[in-house]
C-alpha cells in the first residue's frame, strides 16, 4: 500500500513473495508474526480475524521474504467475505510460492483438501504452478502420533515439496521452515527497506490492534460483526500520540454489547488497546474509542474500499 520503496540492485539477491494459504484460525497469522519476528497481524482465537491481505518483511543479509498473511479460505456471504475471498486467490495466483498452513492436532480434512485442490489449480488459482510448502502447525498441542499422522495425511496430499511441523506459538520448528523457504526464493531485488516490516498504512495498523481487543472480548456473531475505523491520528508532541477511532457494529444490541454495562467494555478495550498501541510506537498514547451503529457496513461497498478491504 504505497510503501513500496524503489527495489534496490544489491547483486546476487534473492527476493519473493510467499502467500500463506488455509482454513480460517490454524494459526497463519501467529506464524507468520514468527517468522517476521514483529507483529504485522493481530491474532485471536476466533475464525475470520484476517481481513486484509499483508505483507509482512524478513530480510537477511542477501534475501528478502515476503510473506503474504491471507484470510482464511472461506464460502463467501456478503461484500466484506467475498473481497476477503477474491483476494486470496488473486494474491496465491500472483506468488512465487505457497505456504499451506494445516492443524496438526486436527489433522488434513475436507476444508484443507478444498484448498489443496485450488492451489493445484483446479480452481483456476496459481495457474496450476505455485510451489506449495505445508506447515502443520500448534504442534505444541498435538501428541506425537497425532502430528505424525497428519504429516502422513498432509503428504498424500501430493502437493508439497515439503512439509514441516511446526509451532507458531513456541516457535519450535519456524526456523527450518524459514531456511527452506529462504532456498526456495529466486534471485531478485529487495522491495522493502530492511527496516520494514508491513505494508500497512499507519491508520490500519491502528485499527486492527484495537480490533484485536474487541475479538478476545466478544463471541458468536458479535466479532464478525465488528469493525474499526481510525478517523484521525494527530501528534502534537514528539512524545505523544492522539488517535480517535470508531467501532462500528450492524445493531443497537451489538453497540449495546461494545459499550457494555457501565460503559466496562469500551474502557476495558479502551486501555488494552492504548497498552498495546503505546508499545508498538514507544511513546504515549490518547485513543478515544466511540461506537456507533453502521448497519450493512459488510456489504457497504464504498466503506470496504475507505476501510482498506480489497
Ligand atoms: N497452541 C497453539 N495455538 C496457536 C498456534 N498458532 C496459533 N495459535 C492460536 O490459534 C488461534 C488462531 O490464530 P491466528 O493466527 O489468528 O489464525 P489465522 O489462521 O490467521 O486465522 P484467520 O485470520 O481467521 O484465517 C489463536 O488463538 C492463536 O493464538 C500454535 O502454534 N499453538
Ligand atoms: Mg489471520
Amino acid at each position: 500500500m504505497g510503501q513500496l520503496v524503489s527495489a534496490s540492485q544489491v547483486p546476487g539477491t534473492r527476493s519473493g513473495f510467499v502467500a500463506l494459504a488455509g482454513r480460517p484460525n490454524v494459526g497463519k497469522s501467529t506464524l507468520a508474526n514468527a517468522i517476521i519476528g514483529a507483529k504485522v497481524a493481530i491474532v485471536s482465537d476466533k475464525p475470520q480475524t484476517t481481513r486484509r491481505a499483508i505483507r509482512g518483511v524478513a530480510t537477511g543479509a542477501d534475501w528478502q521474504l515476503i510473506l503474504v498473511d491471507l484470510p482464511g479460505v472461506q464460502r463467501p456471504r456478503d461484500a466484506l467475505t467475498e473481497r476477503m475471498q477474491h483476494r486470496v486467490e488473486r494474491e496465491l495466483a500472483d506468488a512465487d510460492g505457497c505456504l499451506l498452513v494445516i492443524n496438526a492436532e486436527q489433522g488434513v480434512g475436507p476444508g484443507d483438501r478444498f484448498i489443496a485442490d485450488l492451489l493445484r489449480g483446479a480452481g483456476g488459482v496459481g495457474g496450476g504452478g505455485v510451489p506449495v510448502t505445508i506447515a502443520a502447525n500448534k504442534v505444541d498441542r498435538a501428541s506425537q502420533p497425532r502430528t505424525a499422522a497428519t504429516l502422513h495425511a498432509a503428504a498424500e496430499l501430493e502437493l508439497a515439496d515439503e512439509i514441516f511441523p511446526v509451532s507458531a506459538r513456541t516457535g519450535a520448528g519456524v526456523a527450518t521452515l524459514v531456511d527452506h523457504l529462504v532456498g526456495l526464493l529466486p534471485p531478485g531485488p529487495f522491495y522493502f527497506s530492511a527496516a520494514q516490516r508491513s505494508d500497512q498504512t499507519e491508520t490500519v495498523v491502528l485499527a486492527e490492534l484495537v480490533r484485536e481487543q474487541i475479538l478476545s472480548r466478544t463471541r458468536e456473531e458479535v466479532p464478525h460483526a465488528v469493525e474499526v475505523e481510525v478517523l484521525e491520528i494527530r501528534r502534537p508532541r514528539s512524545d505523544l500520540v492522539l488517535i480517535e477511532a470508531v467501532v462500528l457494529t450492524e445493531t443497537e444490541s451489538q453497540k449495546g454489547i461494545m459499550i457494555g454495562a457501565g460503559g466496562r467494555m469500551i474502557k476495558a478495550v479502551g486501555v488494552a488497546a492504548r497498552r498495546t498501541i503505546e508499545r508498538e510506537l514507544g511513546t504515549k498514547v490518547h485513543l478515544e474509542l466511540s461506537v456507533r451503529v453502521r448497519k450493512h457496513w459488510r456489504t457497504d461497498e464504498r466503506l470496504l474500499d475507505r476501510l482498506g478491504i480489497e
